[in-house]
């Protein structure tokens, strides 16, 4: 790389961001790889192409989406494109060859995740620092992930997952490694921005992106003892009131059961287009998904911010974010014997109850 100062290289960079966000909106694979070439070319280093561009673009990529100036499709191409070109990168720019990688790390995705981009450019990252990687990709079940480990016994697993949906996947995986003498460490947006669910679900480390994983990994992570697999409620002991297990058993037909009652009270439901109606069943399914996993972890704010979310992505689309509350209603009906959950309900409806100025949002068992 030749010497370049830190206000070059932020031009440089500065200009490829631009130029990747204008190639992955025209969907133009070519004037992608040229944008990040270019900057490769200009020495800029390849570690802040992979974080700085690539990864900056798959965020507004994101945020694009959930604004609705992206379509779903528009959101698929630019990631593909990404892949692309972080493969194009891992084999022009080589590994340091001065020294044998003295560590080698396991990058996989929590089983159910198919955010396979962020460990990708974790795995890009740790390469290009000099560590061995053995990249895994997207949702990997636990038990070939402990199979697997087995065979080929890494210094440490390095464990992906964006959706806290999957927080309950990842604490398996995490004991069930730990359990063989293997140190975990978490990381990806369901860890939360502050690492507290690593924390709550007993990983070794967790770390807020690729560049400070690669510090942890460089300055080692201690052995766990290995031993019995941890029993989920060890690490979280609110677990044995059940409601996590008996709400999680009955989800398929709390899902069936809310549709059909907002079908009897929600008349405008019943004009629904085929589309309209897997659309509302899909969030129907994320509430209960997201009540669930805040069961799970004992968070309020899981589901609290998940109905903010919700309620962001609904608005962007001209859609009021009170549409949700009848089925947050209809769900406290269904779930009365479970006070955890009913206090979960309660919250998010007032969460909704902030957004929403206007009055009179109907209560359990009133007229819709
Ligand atoms: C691309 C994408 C997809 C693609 C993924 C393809 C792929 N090959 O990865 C597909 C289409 C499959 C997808 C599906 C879904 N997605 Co999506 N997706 C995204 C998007 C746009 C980009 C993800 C990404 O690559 N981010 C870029 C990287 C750089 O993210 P990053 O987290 O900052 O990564 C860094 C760190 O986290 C860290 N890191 C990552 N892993 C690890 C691991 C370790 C050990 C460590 C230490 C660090 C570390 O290092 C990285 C680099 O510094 C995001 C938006 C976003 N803002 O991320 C939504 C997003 C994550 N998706 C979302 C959703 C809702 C979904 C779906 C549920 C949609 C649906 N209705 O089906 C499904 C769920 C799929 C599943 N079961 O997993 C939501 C999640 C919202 C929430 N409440 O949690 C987001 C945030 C969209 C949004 N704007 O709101 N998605």
């Amino acid at each position: 790389m030749t010497d370049m100062t830190t206000a070059q290289e932020d031009g440089t960079l500065e200009r490829a961001r631009e130029e990747l966000w204008q190639a992955v909106c025209a969907r133009d694979e070519d004037a992608a790889a040229k944008a990040v070439f270019a900057a490769l070319d200009d020495g800029a280093d390849p570690e802040a192409v992979l974080l700085d561009v690539i990864a900056h673009t798959q965020r507004e990529v994101g945020r694009a989406w959930a604004e609705n100036r992206f379509s779903v499709a528009q959101e698929h191409s630019a990631t593909a494109i990404h892949e692309r070109i972080i493969a194009a990168m891992a084999h022009r720019v080589p590994a340091p060859a001065t020294e044998t990688p003295t560590t080698t790390v396991t990058v996989a995705c929590v089983d159910g995740e198919w955010h396979a981009l962020p460990a990708r450019l974790l795995a890009e990252v740790l390469r290009l620092r000099g560590h061995r990687v053995d990249f895994l990709g997207a949702q990997v079940p636990t038990p070939h992930l402990i199979a697997h480990l087995h065979a080929t016994a890494p210094t440490a697993v390095a464990l992906s997952s964006s959706l806290p949906l999957r927080l309950p996947a990842a604490h398996s995986a995490i004991t069930a490694v730990q359990a063989i003498g293997i140190p975990v460490v978490a990381g990806g947006a369901a860890f939360g921005i502050d690492g507290r669910y690593a924390r709550l679900l007993g990983a070794d480390a967790w770390a807020p992106d690729a560049r400070s994983a690669a510090g942890l990994l460089e300055r080692g992570l201690p052995r766990p003892a290995g031993g019995a697999v941890r029993q989920s409620v060890e690490d979280l002991p609110h677990l044995v009131d059940q409601e996590y297990t008996l709400v999680t058993r009955a989800r398929r037909q709390l899902v069936r059961n809310t549709l059909a009652g907002l079908e009897e009270r929600l008349p405008a439901m019943r004009a629904y287009s085929e589309a309209q109606r897997e659309r509302t069943a899909e969030d129907v399914m994320h509430i209960v998904e997201f009540l669930t996993c805040s069961l799970y972890t004992d968070d309020s704010s899981l589901f609290t911010g998940f109905l903010d979310w919700t309620a962001d992505i609904l608005e962007a689309r001209q859609v009021p974010a009170r549409v949700l509350d009848p089925a947050l209603v209809l769900l406290q009906e269904e779930l009365k014997d479970f006070p955890r959950t009913l206090g979960l309900l309660d919250q998010g409806r007032d969460t909704l109850r902030r957004r929403d100025t206007r009055p009179s949002v109907p209560g359990p068992g009133a007229p819709a």
